[in-house]
């Protein structure tokens, strides 16, 4: 493979990407209080191996070593998440030690000048915040944090996105219940996606009042969602779900209402909403990141809870190419939902901040030969460069993930790295993929 010029390391961000519940497992030391994430692996039958984040791959205990391969594979950026459970104790007052392994973490990357990109939520929501997302308390909680962030790591943190992937908090874990904390109530999934994104806004307001210099957005998974055939019926279910996905989260971002579709299904979220939130919503943003890994394809619900969505996902099978996860690969949709969005909102610059694959390819002979990674990554950096071409304002792109790790309700079952873990022993691998990027980043 060689490199777009448009996307050569001299003018293009190029990082890897993890999440702090994924890989730093020390799930209770240094005055690490539960989230809502070790509670829900404690659930038997959550987690499909039964596994949960206690150790993972021990990212808190190799973090200099992490970092040292993060530097040898040539990345100049690298985007994590802080957990909040580390930097507050019960109490919601500064935890010290929890503090410090960042600033490790920190040290470490400046040594080999590799630039932090962090997230201040992925998911990992301190368990003892009563209610989670369905109370609106937590939204000022996540606030008070995001201000402490901003006081003792914020001078070294040149990029800050307040919250990962709001969807999957509010759907996935309040409508399908798959994710922590695991509840299937439609209702209640709207509430927690307002109040994740009044945390959104609040968290942007108390970082601003700390400090001005920092670079400040969100990162979302905007959905792609075509119809199973040409039946208005379907048509209209891919619809929703595309709202579901993006109107519900761009909407308030841009000061909008939420489509009405929504709107109508709720009663619960008027309980809970307040004069003036959608302004709190949409503060100003520096940029936003956008996840992408695969589109869906929706039909017309058939029964049982999807008639409440209004929708119904149709599961893809071959001869569609999948990766191991069961995702349909379809690099254009990279393309389309950006140009979707592009249309319909007035974003900011845009970073990739998550692509990858499922490739659970393991060593032979001391080598990992994920080809299918690699035409995955090869096929959809060329849509990332199309884009570009085509003018819309993509800065970096970061490959999910740096390292295997805790694959939420798939616990350890899918391999999303591009270094090889084995669990047992903790040994990385660099695989194929790995080295493809080296060499296009080196070149
Ligand atoms: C995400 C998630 C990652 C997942 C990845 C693969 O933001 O979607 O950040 O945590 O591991 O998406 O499912």
């Amino acid at each position: 493979m060689t490199l777009d010029p448009l996307l050569s390391p001299a003018r293009f961000e190029w990082g890897c990407a993890t999440s702090a519940f994924q890989i730093e497992g020390a799930s209770t030391v240094d005055g690490k209080v539960p989230s809502i994430w070790d509670s829900f692996c404690a659930q038997p039958g959550r987690i499909l191996d039964a596994s949960d984040g206690s150790v993972a791959c021990d990212h808190y205990h190799r973090l200099a070593e992490d970092v040292q391969l993060i530097a040898n594979l040539g990345f100049k950026h690298y985007r994590f998440s802080i957990a909040w459970t580390r930097i507050t104790r019960q109490d919601n007052s500064l935890n010290p030690a929890g503090l410090d392994f960042y600033k490790r973490l920190l040290d470490a990357l400046e040594k080999h000048q590799i630039t932090p990109n962090a997230t201040l939520f992925h998911w990992d929501l301190p368990a003892h915040l009563e209610g989670g997302w369905l109370n609106r308390d937590t939204a000022y909680r996540f606030a008070e944090y995001a201000d402490l962030v901003a006081r003792h790591l914020g001078d070294r943190l040149p990029r800050v996105a307040t919250l990962n992937e709001p969807w999957c908090s509010a759907f996935l874990g309040h409508d399908l219940g798959v994710f922590a904390p695991g509840v299937q109530d439609r209702a209640q999934s709207l509430v927690a996606a307002h109040h994740l994104m009044l945390a959104h806004g609040l968290g942007l307001q108390a970082w601003r009042a700390v400090r001005t210099d920092t670079s400040l957005g969100i990162v979302l998974n905007p959905e792609l969602s075509d119809p199973a055939s040409s039946r208005p019926e379907d048509v209209q279910a891919a619809r929703l779900a595309e709202l579901e996905r993006n109107d519900c989260f761009l909407n308030p971002l841009f000061g909008r209402e939420w489509p009405q579709e929504l709107l109508q299904q709720i009663d619960a979220l008027n309980a809970t909403r307040k004069e003036g939130d959608l302004a709190i919503c949409a503060q100003p943003m520096d940029f936003m990141g956008l996840n992408y890994y695969t589109r869906t394809i929706a039909q017309a619900p058939a029964g049982g809870r999807d008639v409440e969505r209004g929708y119904a996902f149709v599961t893809p099978t071959a001869p569609k190419p999948l990766t191991d996860i069961g995702w349909e690969i379809y690099p254009e949709g990279l393309t389309r939902v950006v140009q979707n969005l592009l249309h319909q909102w007035p974003l900011p610059a845009l970073w990739i901040t998550e692509n990858g694959a499922a490739d659970n390819t393991g060593v032979t002979d001391g080598a990992v030969n994920d080809t299918m990674r690699c035409d995955y990554l090869q096929t959809h950096l060329e849509q990332v460069a199309g884009l570009i071409r085509n003018g819309a304002d993509i800065r970096g792109y970061y490959v999910w993930s740096l390292l295997d790790n805790f694959e939420w309700a798939q616990g350890y079952s899918q391999r999303f790295g591009i270094v090889h873990v084995d669990f047992q022993t903790q040994k990385r691998t660099p695989k194929r993929s790995a080295l493809m990027l080296q060499r296009l980043l080196q070149a």
